[in-house]
Protein backbone atom coordinates (compact mmCIF):
# COMPACT_ATOMS: atom_id res chain seq x y z
CA UNK A 1 0.00 0.00 0.00
CA UNK A 2 1.06 3.37 -1.12
CA UNK A 3 -0.25 6.65 0.04
CA UNK A 4 -0.61 9.24 -2.94
CA UNK A 5 -2.23 12.44 -3.57
CA UNK A 6 -5.92 13.31 -4.57
CA UNK A 7 -6.76 14.99 -7.04
CA UNK A 8 -4.67 12.81 -9.36
CA UNK A 9 -5.69 15.05 -12.23
CA UNK A 10 -5.89 18.71 -11.21
CA UNK A 11 -7.98 21.33 -12.83
CA UNK A 12 -11.23 20.84 -14.65
CA UNK A 13 -11.31 17.04 -15.77
CA UNK A 14 -14.51 16.00 -14.81
CA UNK A 15 -16.58 12.74 -16.06
CA UNK A 16 -13.11 10.66 -16.05
CA UNK A 17 -13.25 7.12 -17.93
CA UNK A 18 -10.06 4.80 -18.08
CA UNK A 19 -9.35 2.15 -20.36
CA UNK A 20 -6.15 -0.45 -20.05
CA UNK A 21 -3.71 -1.41 -22.78
CA UNK A 22 -1.43 -4.00 -20.92
CA UNK A 23 0.70 -2.34 -18.48
CA UNK A 24 -0.50 1.64 -19.39
CA UNK A 25 -3.47 3.24 -18.69
CA UNK A 26 -5.31 5.70 -20.63
CA UNK A 27 -7.74 8.48 -19.10
CA UNK A 28 -10.01 10.95 -20.90
CA UNK A 29 -13.04 13.52 -19.53
CA UNK A 30 -14.89 16.28 -20.88
CA UNK A 31 -14.13 19.16 -22.74
CA UNK A 32 -17.31 21.08 -23.39
CA UNK A 33 -16.85 24.25 -25.86
CA UNK A 34 -13.16 24.04 -25.62
CA UNK A 35 -10.86 23.18 -28.20
CA UNK A 36 -9.23 20.51 -28.84
CA UNK A 37 -11.71 17.86 -27.47
CA UNK A 38 -11.42 14.94 -24.54
CA UNK A 39 -7.98 15.30 -23.48
CA UNK A 40 -6.10 12.06 -22.82
CA UNK A 41 -4.21 11.02 -20.32
CA UNK A 42 -1.42 8.42 -20.07
CA UNK A 43 -0.59 6.80 -16.52
CA UNK A 44 2.06 3.71 -16.01
CA UNK A 45 1.25 4.39 -11.72
CA UNK A 46 -2.35 5.95 -11.74
CA UNK A 47 -1.13 8.73 -9.54
CA UNK A 48 0.98 10.54 -12.19
CA UNK A 49 -0.89 11.30 -15.53
CA UNK A 50 0.97 13.02 -18.67
CA UNK A 51 -1.22 14.98 -21.29
CA UNK A 52 -0.57 13.08 -24.24
CA UNK A 53 -3.40 14.55 -26.56
CA UNK A 54 -6.77 15.06 -27.40
CA UNK A 55 -8.99 12.65 -29.29
CA UNK A 56 -10.37 15.55 -30.95
CA UNK A 57 -8.43 17.75 -33.30
CA UNK A 58 -9.83 18.65 -36.37
CA UNK A 59 -13.08 20.36 -37.37
CA UNK A 60 -14.27 17.03 -39.20
CA UNK A 61 -14.72 15.69 -35.53
CA UNK A 62 -15.53 18.93 -33.31
CA UNK A 63 -17.74 21.25 -34.33
CA UNK A 64 -18.64 23.82 -32.18
CA UNK A 65 -19.28 26.99 -33.68
CA UNK A 66 -22.95 26.89 -31.82
CA UNK A 67 -21.56 25.56 -28.55
CA UNK A 68 -22.60 27.93 -25.48
CA UNK A 69 -20.63 28.15 -22.24
CA UNK A 70 -20.35 24.67 -20.85
CA UNK A 71 -22.21 23.41 -24.17
CA UNK A 72 -20.13 21.06 -26.75
CA UNK A 73 -18.70 17.76 -25.44
CA UNK A 74 -20.10 16.12 -22.53
CA UNK A 75 -19.08 12.57 -20.93
CA UNK A 76 -16.75 10.17 -22.54
CA UNK A 77 -16.07 6.91 -22.19
CA UNK A 78 -12.81 5.10 -23.53
CA UNK A 79 -12.53 1.13 -24.00
CA UNK A 80 -9.56 -0.85 -25.80
CA UNK A 81 -10.28 -3.71 -27.42
CA UNK A 82 -8.91 -6.41 -30.06
CA UNK A 83 -5.65 -3.70 -30.68
CA UNK A 84 -8.49 -0.55 -31.21
CA UNK A 85 -8.88 2.27 -28.65
CA UNK A 86 -12.54 3.38 -28.94
CA UNK A 87 -13.49 6.87 -27.44
CA UNK A 88 -17.46 7.77 -27.32
CA UNK A 89 -19.13 10.74 -26.03
CA UNK A 90 -21.74 13.41 -26.81
CA UNK A 91 -21.65 16.93 -28.92
CA UNK A 92 -24.73 18.26 -26.85
CA UNK A 93 -24.25 21.46 -29.66
CA UNK A 94 -23.80 19.43 -32.85
CA UNK A 95 -25.51 16.34 -33.60
CA UNK A 96 -25.24 14.18 -30.05
CA UNK A 97 -23.71 11.11 -29.59
CA UNK A 98 -20.73 9.40 -31.49
CA UNK A 99 -17.74 7.62 -31.37
CA UNK A 100 -14.38 7.67 -32.66
CA UNK A 101 -11.25 4.64 -32.95
CA UNK A 102 -7.77 4.70 -33.20
CA UNK A 103 -4.63 2.81 -32.76
CA UNK A 104 -2.49 4.73 -30.94
CA UNK A 105 -4.27 6.92 -28.11
CA UNK A 106 -2.14 9.85 -28.71
CA UNK A 107 -3.79 10.18 -32.47
CA UNK A 108 -4.85 10.45 -34.97
CA UNK A 109 -8.20 9.29 -33.99
CA UNK A 110 -11.00 8.64 -36.72
CA UNK A 111 -13.52 10.93 -38.07
CA UNK A 112 -16.92 9.93 -36.16
CA UNK A 113 -19.31 7.55 -36.66
CA UNK A 114 -22.77 9.23 -35.18
CA UNK A 115 -25.38 7.17 -33.34
CA UNK A 116 -29.06 6.90 -33.57
CA UNK A 117 -29.63 6.58 -29.60
CA UNK A 118 -29.73 9.66 -28.19
CA UNK A 119 -29.36 11.50 -24.72
CA UNK A 120 -25.74 11.71 -23.15
CA UNK A 121 -23.02 9.80 -20.99
CA UNK A 122 -22.53 7.18 -23.23
CA UNK A 123 -20.79 3.76 -22.59
CA UNK A 124 -19.49 1.04 -24.88
CA UNK A 125 -19.17 -2.10 -23.44
CA UNK A 126 -17.77 -5.39 -25.62
CA UNK A 127 -19.23 -8.79 -24.26
CA UNK A 128 -17.55 -12.17 -24.41
CA UNK A 129 -19.14 -12.72 -27.77
CA UNK A 130 -18.64 -9.87 -29.62
CA UNK A 131 -21.78 -8.00 -29.11
CA UNK A 132 -20.91 -4.59 -28.35
CA UNK A 133 -23.53 -3.08 -26.01
CA UNK A 134 -24.20 0.95 -26.72
CA UNK A 135 -25.57 2.61 -22.87
CA UNK A 136 -26.45 6.61 -22.51
CA UNK A 137 -29.26 7.89 -20.61
CA UNK A 138 -31.67 8.41 -23.04
CA UNK A 139 -35.45 7.98 -22.50
CA UNK A 140 -37.26 4.89 -24.05
CA UNK A 141 -40.99 3.96 -23.90
CA UNK A 142 -41.32 7.02 -22.15
CA UNK A 143 -39.89 5.80 -19.63
CA UNK A 144 -36.48 8.29 -18.03
CA UNK A 145 -33.15 6.79 -17.07
CA UNK A 146 -30.73 4.62 -18.63
CA UNK A 147 -31.18 2.66 -22.03
CA UNK A 148 -28.99 0.14 -23.76
CA UNK A 149 -28.82 -1.05 -27.90
CA UNK A 150 -26.28 -3.00 -29.66
CA UNK A 151 -24.03 -1.79 -32.50
CA UNK A 152 -22.17 -3.22 -35.32
CA UNK A 153 -18.66 -4.72 -34.05
CA UNK A 154 -17.49 -3.57 -37.32
CA UNK A 155 -18.66 -0.15 -38.88
CA UNK A 156 -20.24 0.56 -34.86
CA UNK A 157 -24.20 1.81 -36.55
CA UNK A 158 -26.74 1.63 -34.49
CA UNK A 159 -27.90 -2.13 -35.19
CA UNK A 160 -31.12 -2.76 -32.80
CA UNK A 161 -34.01 -0.61 -31.71
CA UNK A 162 -33.01 0.65 -28.09
CA UNK A 163 -34.56 -0.87 -24.77
CA UNK A 164 -34.72 0.60 -21.38
CA UNK A 165 -32.24 -0.68 -18.43
CA UNK A 166 -32.70 1.20 -15.26
CA UNK A 167 -34.27 4.05 -13.66
CA UNK A 168 -31.32 4.51 -11.09
CA UNK A 169 -31.77 3.81 -7.38
CA UNK A 170 -34.20 6.74 -6.87
CA UNK A 171 -31.43 9.42 -6.56
CA UNK A 172 -32.49 12.65 -9.67
CA UNK A 173 -30.58 12.51 -12.75
CA UNK A 174 -29.77 8.44 -13.20
CA UNK A 175 -26.80 8.78 -15.42
CA UNK A 176 -22.68 8.25 -16.29
CA UNK A 177 -23.42 4.86 -16.94
CA UNK A 178 -20.91 2.20 -17.46
CA UNK A 179 -21.22 -1.09 -17.77
CA UNK A 180 -19.27 -4.71 -16.98
CA UNK A 181 -18.75 -7.91 -16.78
CA UNK A 182 -17.52 -10.17 -13.42
CA UNK A 183 -17.80 -13.47 -12.22
CA UNK A 184 -20.66 -14.16 -14.17
CA UNK A 185 -23.05 -10.45 -13.20
CA UNK A 186 -23.16 -7.90 -15.46
CA UNK A 187 -22.62 -4.83 -13.48
CA UNK A 188 -24.22 -1.71 -13.98
CA UNK A 189 -22.59 1.80 -12.53
CA UNK A 190 -24.52 5.05 -12.34
CA UNK A 191 -23.98 8.44 -11.05
CA UNK A 192 -27.49 9.79 -9.39
CA UNK A 193 -28.06 12.68 -7.60
CA UNK A 194 -26.90 15.69 -10.38
CA UNK A 195 -23.19 16.83 -10.12
CA UNK A 196 -23.49 19.24 -7.41
CA UNK A 197 -23.12 18.42 -3.40
CA UNK A 198 -25.72 15.81 -3.18
CA UNK A 199 -23.52 14.11 -6.23
CA UNK A 200 -23.25 9.96 -5.94
CA UNK A 201 -22.06 6.40 -7.49
CA UNK A 202 -24.64 3.75 -7.08
CA UNK A 203 -23.77 0.00 -8.49
CA UNK A 204 -26.57 -2.70 -10.08
CA UNK A 205 -26.09 -5.96 -11.50
CA UNK A 206 -28.04 -8.79 -13.52
CA UNK A 207 -27.12 -12.04 -14.85
CA UNK A 208 -28.63 -10.62 -18.02
CA UNK A 209 -26.73 -7.62 -20.03
CA UNK A 210 -30.87 -6.32 -20.47
CA UNK A 211 -31.52 -6.97 -16.73
CA UNK A 212 -33.82 -6.48 -14.81
CA UNK A 213 -30.80 -5.30 -12.47
CA UNK A 214 -30.76 -5.46 -8.48
CA UNK A 215 -29.11 -2.41 -6.33
CA UNK A 216 -25.87 -2.99 -4.17
CA UNK A 217 -27.24 -3.02 -0.55
CA UNK A 218 -24.85 -0.70 0.57
CA UNK A 219 -25.67 2.17 -2.57
CA UNK A 220 -24.60 4.57 -2.52
CA UNK A 221 -20.81 3.06 -3.07
CA UNK A 222 -18.99 6.77 -3.57
CA UNK A 223 -20.53 9.80 -1.90
CA UNK A 224 -19.81 13.21 0.37
CA UNK A 225 -23.19 14.64 0.03
CA UNK A 226 -23.57 13.79 4.05
CA UNK A 227 -20.18 15.50 4.62
CA UNK A 228 -19.93 18.98 5.54
CA UNK A 229 -18.26 21.16 3.53
CA UNK A 230 -16.90 23.21 6.61
CA UNK A 231 -14.78 20.51 7.28
CA UNK A 232 -14.44 17.85 4.38
CA UNK A 233 -12.18 19.14 1.44
CA UNK A 234 -13.44 16.95 -0.69
CA UNK A 235 -17.12 17.63 -2.53
CA UNK A 236 -19.61 16.53 -5.17
CA UNK A 237 -18.17 13.03 -5.39
CA UNK A 238 -19.75 11.33 -8.62
CA UNK A 239 -19.42 10.20 -11.92
CA UNK A 240 -16.65 7.28 -11.86
CA UNK A 241 -15.46 4.37 -14.27
CA UNK A 242 -14.34 1.32 -12.81
CA UNK A 243 -11.31 -0.22 -13.65
CA UNK A 244 -9.21 -3.73 -13.29
CA UNK A 245 -5.22 -3.07 -13.24
CA UNK A 246 -2.76 -5.21 -14.43
CA UNK A 247 -1.98 -6.53 -10.52
CA UNK A 248 -5.81 -7.62 -10.64
CA UNK A 249 -6.37 -4.78 -8.49
CA UNK A 250 -9.54 -2.52 -9.24
CA UNK A 251 -9.52 1.30 -8.70
CA UNK A 252 -12.69 4.12 -9.56
CA UNK A 253 -11.47 7.00 -11.37
CA UNK A 254 -14.81 9.55 -10.00
CA UNK A 255 -14.92 13.23 -10.44
CA UNK A 256 -15.55 15.78 -7.11
CA UNK A 257 -14.21 19.03 -6.79
CA UNK A 258 -11.81 21.38 -3.38
CA UNK A 259 -14.28 23.97 -2.82
CA UNK A 260 -12.93 27.09 -1.29
CA UNK A 261 -12.65 26.64 2.43
CA UNK A 262 -15.60 27.25 3.97
CA UNK A 263 -18.11 27.43 1.63
CA UNK A 264 -19.88 25.53 -1.21
CA UNK A 265 -18.18 27.44 -3.61
CA UNK A 266 -15.34 25.81 -6.48
CA UNK A 267 -13.49 27.98 -8.82
CA UNK A 268 -10.74 25.12 -10.19
CA UNK A 269 -13.58 22.71 -11.53
CA UNK A 270 -14.36 19.26 -11.10
CA UNK A 271 -11.53 16.98 -10.95
CA UNK A 272 -10.17 13.60 -11.25
CA UNK A 273 -9.49 11.69 -8.11
CA UNK A 274 -8.96 7.73 -7.59
CA UNK A 275 -10.22 5.02 -5.09
CA UNK A 276 -8.55 2.07 -4.84
CA UNK A 277 -11.84 -0.76 -4.82
CA UNK A 278 -12.34 -4.14 -3.11
CA UNK A 279 -14.91 -6.88 -3.62
CA UNK A 280 -16.51 -7.98 -0.65
CA UNK A 281 -17.57 -11.34 -0.14
CA UNK A 282 -21.34 -11.17 -1.57
CA UNK A 283 -19.87 -9.66 -5.17
CA UNK A 284 -19.95 -5.88 -4.10
CA UNK A 285 -17.09 -3.24 -4.60
CA UNK A 286 -16.44 -1.44 -1.42
CA UNK A 287 -14.55 2.12 -2.51
CA UNK A 288 -11.70 3.46 -0.54
CA UNK A 289 -12.64 4.35 2.89
CA UNK A 290 -16.09 2.69 3.20
CA UNK A 291 -17.51 5.23 0.54
CA UNK A 292 -15.32 8.06 0.56
CA UNK A 293 -12.03 9.15 -0.05
CA UNK A 294 -9.41 12.05 0.85
CA UNK A 295 -6.82 14.00 -0.47
CA UNK A 296 -3.95 11.83 0.82
CA UNK A 297 -5.08 8.11 -0.10
CA UNK A 298 -3.15 4.78 0.36
CA UNK A 299 -3.66 2.04 -2.20
CA UNK A 300 -1.94 -1.00 -3.89
CA UNK A 301 -0.66 1.71 -6.86
CA UNK A 302 1.08 -0.64 -9.72
CA UNK A 303 4.10 1.69 -8.80
CA UNK A 304 5.24 4.25 -7.00
CA UNK A 305 3.89 7.78 -7.23
CA UNK A 306 6.69 10.50 -8.21
CA UNK A 307 6.77 14.27 -7.05
CA UNK A 308 4.07 16.44 -8.97
CA UNK A 309 5.15 19.66 -10.26
CA UNK A 310 2.20 21.58 -11.04
CA UNK A 311 3.71 24.43 -12.65
CA UNK A 312 4.01 25.51 -16.46
CA UNK A 313 6.32 27.51 -18.68
CA UNK A 314 6.17 28.10 -22.64
CA UNK A 315 8.69 30.20 -24.26
CA UNK A 316 6.79 29.23 -27.60
CA UNK A 317 9.61 27.01 -28.73
CA UNK A 318 7.54 23.70 -29.29
CA UNK A 319 4.04 22.74 -29.72
CA UNK A 320 2.35 22.43 -25.96
CA UNK A 321 0.09 19.75 -25.27
CA UNK A 322 -1.99 22.07 -23.15
CA UNK A 323 -3.48 24.66 -24.25
CA UNK A 324 -7.42 25.18 -24.87
CA UNK A 325 -9.02 27.14 -27.15
CA UNK A 326 -12.72 28.25 -27.08
CA UNK A 327 -15.37 26.64 -29.50
CA UNK A 328 -13.41 26.53 -33.03
CA UNK A 329 -9.83 29.10 -33.28
CA UNK A 330 -8.79 30.54 -36.55
CA UNK A 331 -4.94 29.12 -36.39
CA UNK A 332 -4.03 32.04 -38.47
CA UNK A 333 -4.74 33.81 -35.72
CA UNK A 334 -2.24 32.32 -33.80
CA UNK A 335 1.56 32.74 -34.86
CA UNK A 336 4.30 31.22 -32.60
CA UNK A 337 7.67 32.25 -33.64
CA UNK A 338 10.37 29.25 -32.09
CA UNK A 339 13.25 31.80 -33.52
CA UNK A 340 12.72 34.69 -31.35
CA UNK A 341 10.52 32.71 -28.43
CA UNK A 342 7.18 34.78 -29.20
CA UNK A 343 3.76 33.76 -29.72
CA UNK A 344 1.86 36.66 -31.87
CA UNK A 345 -1.83 36.52 -31.44
CA UNK A 346 -4.34 38.45 -34.02
CA UNK A 347 -7.62 39.44 -32.36
CA UNK A 348 -10.60 38.97 -34.30
CA UNK A 349 -12.45 41.83 -33.31
CA UNK A 350 -14.63 39.49 -30.51
CA UNK A 351 -14.27 40.27 -26.86
CA UNK A 352 -14.03 37.98 -24.12
CA UNK A 353 -17.45 38.64 -22.96
CA UNK A 354 -19.21 37.21 -26.68
CA UNK A 355 -20.56 33.70 -25.90
CA UNK A 356 -21.26 33.37 -29.77
CA UNK A 357 -20.13 34.13 -33.61
CA UNK A 358 -16.26 34.36 -33.88
CA UNK A 359 -14.50 33.22 -31.02
CA UNK A 360 -11.82 35.41 -29.33
CA UNK A 361 -8.43 35.09 -29.76
CA UNK A 362 -7.58 33.06 -26.75
CA UNK A 363 -5.70 30.27 -25.65
CA UNK A 364 -5.29 28.61 -21.80
CA UNK A 365 -4.41 26.20 -19.44
CA UNK A 366 -6.32 24.71 -16.79
CA UNK A 367 -5.53 26.37 -13.02
CA UNK A 368 -4.65 23.56 -11.10
CA UNK A 369 -3.80 24.97 -7.37
CA UNK A 370 -6.07 27.75 -5.35
CA UNK A 371 -2.53 29.73 -5.00
CA UNK A 372 -0.85 30.66 -8.96
CA UNK A 373 1.03 33.20 -10.27
CA UNK A 374 0.89 33.91 -14.53
CA UNK A 375 2.80 36.33 -15.69
CA UNK A 376 4.05 37.11 -19.72
CA UNK A 377 5.82 39.96 -21.08
CA UNK A 378 3.39 41.53 -23.27
CA UNK A 379 3.95 43.74 -26.31
CA UNK A 380 1.33 45.97 -28.39
CA UNK A 381 3.09 48.36 -30.78
CA UNK A 382 0.42 49.05 -33.10
CA UNK A 383 -2.26 51.66 -32.39
CA UNK A 384 -5.74 49.82 -31.94
CA UNK A 385 -4.06 46.86 -30.76
CA UNK A 386 -5.76 45.18 -26.96
CA UNK A 387 -4.91 41.93 -25.40
CA UNK A 388 -3.21 40.31 -22.30
CA UNK A 389 -3.65 37.92 -19.43
CA UNK A 390 -7.24 36.85 -18.17
CA UNK A 391 -8.12 34.42 -15.49
CA UNK A 392 -11.62 33.29 -17.76
CA UNK A 393 -14.06 31.21 -16.35
CA UNK A 394 -16.59 32.20 -19.46
CA UNK A 395 -17.70 34.74 -21.09
CA UNK A 396 -19.62 36.65 -18.26
CA UNK A 397 -17.00 35.78 -15.55
CA UNK A 398 -13.31 36.60 -16.01
CA UNK A 399 -11.11 39.18 -15.05
CA UNK A 400 -8.54 40.64 -17.36
CA UNK A 401 -5.49 42.66 -17.50
CA UNK A 402 -4.33 43.91 -21.03
CA UNK A 403 -2.61 46.60 -22.69
CA UNK A 404 -4.48 48.53 -25.00
CA UNK A 405 -2.88 51.27 -27.44
CA UNK A 406 -4.51 54.70 -29.13
CA UNK A 407 -3.31 57.78 -29.91
CA UNK A 408 0.68 56.60 -30.19
CA UNK A 409 0.21 55.81 -26.41
CA UNK A 410 -0.05 52.02 -24.98
CA UNK A 411 -1.88 51.55 -21.61
CA UNK A 412 -2.32 49.07 -18.94
CA UNK A 413 -5.83 48.35 -18.17
CA UNK A 414 -7.90 45.67 -16.20
CA UNK A 415 -11.73 44.36 -16.46
CA UNK A 416 -13.31 42.51 -14.45
CA UNK A 417 -16.86 41.26 -15.73
CA UNK A 418 -19.43 39.23 -13.34
CA UNK A 419 -22.65 38.14 -14.69
CA UNK A 420 -23.18 41.22 -16.58
CA UNK A 421 -21.91 43.48 -14.27
CA UNK A 422 -18.35 45.22 -16.22
CA UNK A 423 -15.75 47.34 -14.00
CA UNK A 424 -12.67 48.81 -16.06
CA UNK A 425 -9.52 50.38 -14.06
CA UNK A 426 -7.92 53.76 -15.05
CA UNK A 427 -5.85 53.41 -18.22
CA UNK A 428 -2.21 53.86 -16.86
CA UNK A 429 0.45 55.26 -19.68
CA UNK A 430 3.48 53.11 -20.23
CA UNK A 431 6.65 54.68 -21.11
CA UNK A 432 7.04 51.96 -24.30
CA UNK A 433 4.75 49.29 -25.95
CA UNK A 434 5.76 46.32 -23.51
CA UNK A 435 5.00 45.65 -19.99
CA UNK A 436 5.05 42.62 -17.60
CA UNK A 437 1.33 41.32 -17.04
CA UNK A 438 0.57 39.51 -13.93
CA UNK A 439 -2.36 37.63 -12.20
CA UNK A 440 -1.77 36.52 -8.56
CA UNK A 441 -4.77 33.62 -7.85
CA UNK A 442 -5.88 33.46 -3.93
CA UNK A 443 -8.81 31.59 -2.26
CA UNK A 444 -10.28 34.70 -1.79
CA UNK A 445 -9.36 37.07 -4.61
CA UNK A 446 -7.48 37.59 -8.17
CA UNK A 447 -4.92 40.36 -8.24
CA UNK A 448 -3.84 41.74 -11.55
CA UNK A 449 -0.67 43.73 -11.95
CA UNK A 450 1.71 45.00 -14.01
CA UNK A 451 5.41 46.03 -13.50
CA UNK A 452 6.54 49.37 -13.75
CA UNK A 453 9.91 50.24 -15.83
CA UNK A 454 11.63 49.88 -12.07
CA UNK A 455 9.98 46.04 -12.70
CA UNK A 456 7.99 47.23 -9.34
CA UNK A 457 4.83 45.29 -9.67
CA UNK A 458 1.86 47.46 -8.91
CA UNK A 459 -1.49 45.95 -7.99
CA UNK A 460 -4.30 47.71 -9.97
CA UNK A 461 -7.33 45.59 -9.78
CA UNK A 462 -8.60 42.55 -7.36
CA UNK A 463 -11.13 40.15 -7.79
CA UNK A 464 -13.32 38.36 -5.84
CA UNK A 465 -12.89 34.35 -6.16
CA UNK A 466 -16.41 33.82 -5.38
CA UNK A 467 -16.63 35.54 -9.03
CA UNK A 468 -15.48 32.66 -10.87
CA UNK A 469 -17.37 29.82 -9.17
CA UNK A 470 -19.32 27.04 -10.96
CA UNK A 471 -22.43 27.48 -8.71
CA UNK A 472 -22.67 31.40 -9.10
CA UNK A 473 -23.21 31.30 -12.75
CA UNK A 474 -26.54 32.25 -14.02
CA UNK A 475 -26.75 29.37 -16.53
CA UNK A 476 -25.42 25.67 -15.23
CA UNK A 477 -21.82 25.61 -16.03
CA UNK A 478 -19.22 22.55 -16.00
CA UNK A 479 -16.10 23.75 -16.70
CA UNK A 480 -12.92 25.25 -14.32
CA UNK A 481 -10.87 28.80 -14.55
CA UNK A 482 -8.20 29.04 -16.97
CA UNK A 483 -5.64 31.34 -16.87
CA UNK A 484 -4.50 32.49 -20.28
CA UNK A 485 -3.41 35.18 -23.09
CA UNK A 486 -6.16 36.52 -25.38
CA UNK A 487 -5.82 39.38 -28.12
CA UNK A 488 -9.53 41.35 -28.96
CA UNK A 489 -8.25 43.75 -31.59
CA UNK A 490 -4.81 43.94 -33.58
CA UNK A 491 -1.10 42.49 -32.81
CA UNK A 492 -0.45 41.29 -29.24
CA UNK A 493 3.02 39.81 -28.68
CA UNK A 494 3.94 37.62 -25.66
CA UNK A 495 7.11 36.53 -24.42
CA UNK A 496 7.16 33.15 -22.23
CA UNK A 497 4.00 32.40 -20.53
CA UNK A 498 4.45 31.02 -17.34
CA UNK A 499 2.24 29.76 -14.86
CA UNK A 500 3.75 28.81 -10.68
CA UNK A 501 2.44 27.25 -7.85
CA UNK A 502 2.94 29.47 -4.71
CA UNK A 503 2.04 26.40 -2.99
CA UNK A 504 4.49 24.27 -3.38
C1 LIG B 1 -22.08 14.88 -17.72
C2 LIG B 1 -23.16 14.34 -16.86
C3 LIG B 1 -23.29 15.42 -15.90
O1 LIG B 1 -22.15 14.47 -19.02
O2 LIG B 1 -22.78 16.58 -16.33
O3 LIG B 1 -24.23 16.37 -14.16
C4 LIG B 1 -22.38 16.37 -17.64
N1 LIG B 1 -23.87 15.34 -14.83
O4 LIG B 1 -22.87 13.13 -16.28
C5 LIG B 1 -21.25 17.24 -17.93
O5 LIG B 1 -20.22 17.02 -17.03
Amino acid sequence: MVTYENPVIKGYNPDPSVCRAGEDYYLVTSSFEYFPGVPIYHSKNLSNWTPIGHCLTRKEQLILDSARPSGGIYAPTIRHRGGLFYMTTTNVSHRGNFIVTAKDPAGPWSDPVWIGQGGIDPDLFFDDDGTVYFTSTASTDGKTGISLCTLHPETLEQRTESVFLTGGGGGRFAEAPHLYKKDGFYYLLLAEGGTEFGHMVTIFRSHSVAGPYEPCPHNPILSHRGANAQYNPIQCTGHADLFEDHNGRWWLAALAVRPLPGVMLHNLGRETFLAPVVWDRDGWPVVGENGTISLAMSGPLPAAPRKRDDSFADDFSSDKQNYLYIRNPEPARYIRDPQSKTLTLRGSGTALREAAGEPPTFLGIRQVEFDMTAQAEVTVTADGGKGGLVAYYGPDYHYAVYLTRFGGVTYVRTVRRVHDLEVKSERIPLYGDTATLRIITGKDCYKLYYLDESGVAVELARGATAGLCTEGTAAMTFTGTLLGMFAERGEVAFGVFSVDDLGK
